[in-house]
């Protein structure tokens, strides 16, 4: 047996000036628009990227303008303005998250466009005849960083990974690297952010608004991702329980949808949405609190094995299933917030110690005699 060693190596990148290349004659016959990430949501258009990324970008005419929604939340690409209306030049409809729209200009000249969702996004398309000289439209941002930014840090990240360490003995290993990038302003769109994620495969968005708002550790459950999911849900699978990668799946989606009806809450206030949503909600909420949070200073709650991890999971999404079927059986959302099982569950991290398994089994048990009884009543809000 070899033995595996770890050895993990902390580095910072720190972002310095370097001198800068301007591509000139550069290739307008495609370019590619995506929305700023998190640009649902008003702020985007106060930072220098803008809310379309590029926010002016130039084309030929006769090329290709794909906008690809990169974005969690819909968009549209409409030529217009938000004062004025749409211009009728061209107009994507919504994009879903994923999706794609492509616009092919036939005349010169400059198309703003913005986003009918969320009008304080907006953009402006440069048409120009193939092939014009454009260097000084071509300067990179004023940030300067060179054109092989992508394939110094490729080059540095690629160093990861399992090794055979020279030496004797013959030793077997990993090298596991932890860059931290922290970009001015928390802006995940500029270059040395964008690049490292392309690279790495495992990411965790520390988010100053979490933090602001005393959700600890403050990691963006949004835009955070691994690329490891498969080996992960093995591991789970084996060690814990089978279901785990469906709970997993479950509990996102809830938090996915949130974020989407965040706009429209925003928009039209909670009680635009059915019950079937608001319940959403309710439980994307109790999924921040009950699991996603934790607190270092408590004592019980400063470490958490993974079978509490996988048996909150599990209450956490029986509520969720419970509280769309009681729904359905015609118990009202008013009654099931009522539930003092809701509190519980909140509470259930630090309250339950590791050791005390089947104190959550328990909770399982109270939560359907909870629901149980609500199923039926209908209890007026
Ligand atoms: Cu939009």
């Amino acid at each position: 047996m070899k033995t595996i060693s770890s050895l993990f190596v902390l580095f910072a990148i720190v972002a310095g000036l370097v001198a800068i290349t301007p591509a000139a004659f550069a290739d307008h016959s495609e370019v590619t628009i995506t929305p700023a990430p998190g640009s649902g949501a008003p702020g985007c258009e106060e930072t220098a990227e803008g809310c379309y990324i590029p926010k002016e970008a130039t084309v030929d005419v006769g090329g290709k303008v794909i906008f690809s929604n990169t974005d969690t939340a819909a968009h549209t690409f409409t030529s217009g303005g938000a004062s004025d209306g749409p211009s009728g030049v061209f107009d994507s409809g919504l994009v879903m998250a994923g999706s794609s729209y492509e616009w092919t200009p036939t005349a010169v000249g400059e198309v703003p466009y913005f986003c009918m969702v969320h009008p304080w996004m907006a953009g402006l398309i440069v048409v120009q005849e193939a092939g014009a000289d454009d260097t000084d439209e071509e300067m990179p941002a004023e940030e300067g960083y060179p054109s092989y930014l992508a394939s110094r840090l490729a080059e540095f990240y690629e160093r990861a990974g399992r090794v055979r360490a020279v030496g004797s003995p013959d030793r077997d290993g990993s090298v596991t690297l932890v860059g931290a990038v922290s970009p001015s302003g928390g802006d995940f769109t500029e270059p040395v952010t964008t690049h490292t994620m392309r690279f790495i495969k495992t990411f965790w968005a520390l988010d100053a608004k979490l933090a602001y708002s005393r959700h600890y550790p403050s990691i963006n459950w949004m835009n955070s991702y691994s690329g490891y999911l498969g080996d992960i849900a093995k591991w789970w699978g084996e060690n814990i329980n089978s279901d785990w990668l469906s709970l997993r799946s479950e509990a996102y989606g809830v938090l996915q949808r949130e974020d989407t009806l965040k706009e429209i809450v925003r928009l039209l206030g909670p009680e635009a949405l059915p019950d079937e949503e608001k319940i959403i909600l309710e439980v994307a909420r109790m999924l921040k609190i009950g699991l996603l949070q934790q607190n270092s200073f408590d004592d019980v709650d400063t470490y958490c094995s993974p079978q509490k991890q996988y048996k909150l999971l599990k209450l956490l999404v029986e509520f969720y299933r419970r509280g769309q079927q009681a729904l359905k059986e015609g118990a009202s959302l008013a009654d099931i917030r009522a539930m003092p099982i809701v509190s519980t569950l909140l509470k259930a991290r630090m309250d339950i110690k590791d050791n005390e398994m089947p104190k959550l089994d328990q909770l399982d048990i109270d939560m359907k005699e909870q629901f149980k009884s609500i199923i039926g009543v209908k209890v007026s809000s």
